[in-house]
């Protein structure tokens, strides 16, 4: 496809290509970021991730080898053979990621007739690997490699033997492990090897394919049906520094408002003024922390986007004020489709503007989503950002505290949309085929700067359909789950590959959106549930309520218990939000990416590390009291009863229903806030900090939590150093805000 390399051309940091047969090239971006370009459809490359030049002067060299050409920076080398094979190897030497020299080669293959015969049935045959894309490349795979990321998808953490696509899908259906797509598209990945490690960011928005040996162990390949050939190589001395990487060339979450860490009640199904007055009270009256109610689509008219409907709701804007006054922030859902009605303002004016998406033909497309006949909204072209982020001011002035954007894969009820409905990309006509997977990307996006520009404070968006880089504008939940106890496993691994991958701000629907919820595992979800960044109980129409005060005392209790446990760690969580800002290492982690050599953590599903110094080991086994928990090298104390573990083994630990074994590693200063109902509460609310055995240090970051104040300055930030003697060091490092009350220092 390519031939042999004719001639080479060094301009600035790229290395432009003459193959014979077409043009390649290789541009440094950083010291440790290699882009790897092929301009099959055009010479830009488009991406919707990456904003801004990301390219940073760094120095280089390019040599002559045998046969092909080196490329070295400080921290890399790249060898450039004929037919564009590439290799990437680190200083040292070490083969990193080498081109697959022979052809695809599938596993095992079955003849058509026998294919036809078991499809008669109903058998869903799928044959990996029965076909080349346009768009490839197929990568050496090694017996150790294991392979992390890829945003949202099922199954277990290592992804390793598994094949995946990237095409936006709302599946209302159980999440199986066998699914290839969900909602998002995140099309990077993590391989960690015996001796090294790098990350792939395959920036491509068609439809994509991703076969991680399972069609054939020797290799791996990432492809499309359409596009570039446009791909990064990452790399770093260490998994959280390709994730650093990763991040810095498609950005980091910002810091969200404080509340937004705090709990969120939701339900399919919540539709009138009397059910969330109900709702405050109950919250209040049963004691348990509470910061976000939601409203689902049932708060609109007729399911018509920014209008409220008056019959059930008869004035929304005191609701939210009597809300606001019991320390409740209001997060209204809004979907993309645009009900097609004469005289509804937002369609009138989008169809007079030329806003929506359009039949080659020149017609505006419409489907249906929940009001019927639907149009939707262009967000891949500026103005139509602008003009709904603008008219995001019908939520603002109601006194809106963020918006939840749904059904943005796009979702469709009249089929999908076909592959060549006109989109918007920026300023250049697309189609739907390229821009679907950044649909919800772009329209987070419109909502975040939108929600900014009118309230100056930290926008709060939820999304569920995104790209890679939405980190920048959105949080994420996981969609559609169920109330099974195989969606509570599996929100592990899904979460820990999701911040992986760059997104950060995360969660599951705490005791599961469809299907019925139990007692015990409505408890259990609590449980794992409070270390989820986004904090969010919600339920499906036509399924069990969800509240905790329905199914008894005991369960009442326990969820209290979770919920105050997760105010009690407001701080930290804090702390980790600033951290994801700066190096975009998330909040919820897999244990790899802080003992990557340790083998033992490398296909650990059912743990997770909040942060680098708790680590958390759920029970996700219906009647399981006790569960067997791997500690990594080091000491960690038991959250609860302060016993202490020595690391690089198992353990057999107690998990009565109302303990979630909880391990915190030793040198930790773990801070901490008093018990409120919601955040804010508590004015100035003193700092704690436990201070575990051992020796250790900790930054600690402290500001308003509301607004951008900080970027100019106002903010604290502490530094706290503990040698095991009982002498806590305090050094102020920043000093911008006003100071703690009160920081009580417990010794544990
Ligand atoms: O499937 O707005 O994932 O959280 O409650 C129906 C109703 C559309 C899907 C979302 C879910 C939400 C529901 N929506």
């Amino acid at each position: 496809m390519f031939g042999p390399l004719l001639q080479y051309e060094q301009k600035e940091q790229s290395i432009i290509l003459g193959y014979e047969e077409r043009t390649a090239i290789i541009q440094v971006v950083t010291d440790k970021v290699i882009n790897v370009f092929v301009p099959f459809v055009s010479k830009d490359h488009r991406s919707k991730a990456i904003e801004g030049d990301k390219q940073l002067p760094v120095s280089f060299t390019l040599a002559k080898g045998s046969g092909c050409l080196i490329l070295t920076t400080e921290s890399l080398i790249c060898k450039i053979y004929d037919n564009f094979v590439i290799d990437f190897y680190d200083r040292d030497g070490v083969l990193l990621c080498a081109d697959y020299r022979g052809q695809r080669t599938p596993r095992f293959q079955l003849d058509e007739s026998a294919l036809e015969l078991l499809k008669k049935e109903g058998h869903d045959i799928n044959m990996a690997g029965n076909g080349n894309y346009p768009v490839q490349c197929v990568k050496k795979l090694d017996a150790h490699d294991c392979i992390y990321g890829l945003g949202d998808k099922t199954g277990v953490l290592n992804k390793r033997c598994y094949e995946y696509e990237n095409w936006n899908s709302d599946i209302p259906d159980p999440h199986e492990d066998s699914f290839k797509s969900l909602y998002k598209s995140v099309p990077f990945f993590i391989t960690l090897k015996e001796n090294g490690v790098y990350g792939i960011f395959y920036d491509n928005t068609f439809k994509s394919y991703f076969n991680f040996g399972k069609e054939n162990d020797g290799y791996y390949c990432f492809g499309s049906d359409d596009g570039n050939l446009d791909y990064f190589f990452i790399g770093g001395k260490d998994m959280p520094e390709v994730v650093q990487n990763y991040t810095y060339l498609t950005g980091r979450m910002p810091l969200p408002q404080k509340w937004a860490l705090g709990y969120h009640q939701s339900r399919w199904g919540y539709d009138s003024e009397e059910t969330f007055r109900g709702l405050a009270d109950s919250f209040r009256k049963h004691r348990i922390p509470c910061d976000a109610l939601h409203f689902d689509i049932d708060y609109m008219d007729h399911y018509k986007v920014f209008t409220w409907n008056k019959e059930r709701f008869s004035d929304a804007r005191t609701l939210l004020s009597d809300l606001k006054k019991q320390g409740f922030k209001a997060v209204t859902i809004l979907d993309p489709g645009v009900k097609v009605e004469k005289d509804y303002p937002i369609y009138e004016e989008g169809i007079a503007n030329d806003y929506y998406a359009k039949s080659p033909d020149g017609r505006v497309y419409v489907n249906a989503v929940w009001p019927g006949d639907a149009v939707y909204p262009d967000f891949g072209s500026p103005n139509v950002r602008k003009w709904w982020g603008e008219h995001l001011r019908f939520y603002t002035d109601l006194g809106v505290g963020g918006i939840w954007n749904d059904m943005n894969e796009p979702a469709s009820f009249n089929g999908p949309l076909p592959d060549d409905i006109v989109f918007t990309d920026e300023g250049r006509p697309s189609t739907h085929a390229e821009m679907h997977n950044v649909y919800g990307h772009n329209m987070a996006r419109a909502a975040y700067e939108g929600w900014q520009n009118l309230t100056g404070k930290r926008p709060f968006v939820i999304t569920r359909a995104c790209y890679s880089g939405s980190q920048k504008y959105t949080t994420v939940w996981t969609g559609d789950n169920q109330s099974l106890w195989t969606h509570l496993r599996m929100a592990i691994p899904q979460q820990c590959n999701l911040g992986l991958s760059g997104i950060a701000f995360i969660g599951a629907d705490i005791g599961g959106f469809g299907a019925d919820t139990t007692p015990e595992l409505l408890t259990r979800w609590i449980e794992a549930g409070c270390f989820s960044p986004l904090f969010r109980n919600h339920c499906a129409k036509g399924c069990m309520n969800q509240e905790p005060w329905l199914f008894g005392e005991e369960t009442l209790a326990i969820y209290r218990k979770y919920v105050e446990l997760r105010y009690s760690l407001l701080p930290y969580f804090y702390d980790l939000c600033r951290e994801c800002e700066l190096t975009g290492l998330p909040l919820i982690r897999p244990l790899v990416l802080h003992y990557e050599n340790d083998i033992n953590v490398r296909n650990l599903n059912d743990e997770f590390l909040a942060g680098e110094h708790l680590l958390v080991a759920p029970v996700i086994e219906q009647g399981a009291v006790k569960r067997m928990v791997y500690l990594p090298e080091g000491t960690w104390y038991d959250y609860w009863t302060h016993e202490e573990y020595q690391g690089s083994q198992y353990h057999i630990v107690d998990a009565p229903l109302d303990t979630c074994p909880i391990f915190v590693k030793a040198g930790t200063i773990l801070p901490k806030a008093p018990a409120q109902m919601y955040v804010g509460e508590i004015e100035d609310p003193a700092l704690i900090l436990d201070v575990y055995p051992g020796t250790g240090s900790y930054k600690h970051y402290q500001d308003n939590g509301e607004d951008f104040a900080y970027r100019s300055g106002a903010y604290n930030e502490y530094l706290f150093r503990t040698d095991g003697t009982r002498n806590l060091e305090i050094t102020k490092l920043h000093k911008g805000y006003k100071e703690y009350p009160e920081i009580v220092v417990n010794y544990i």
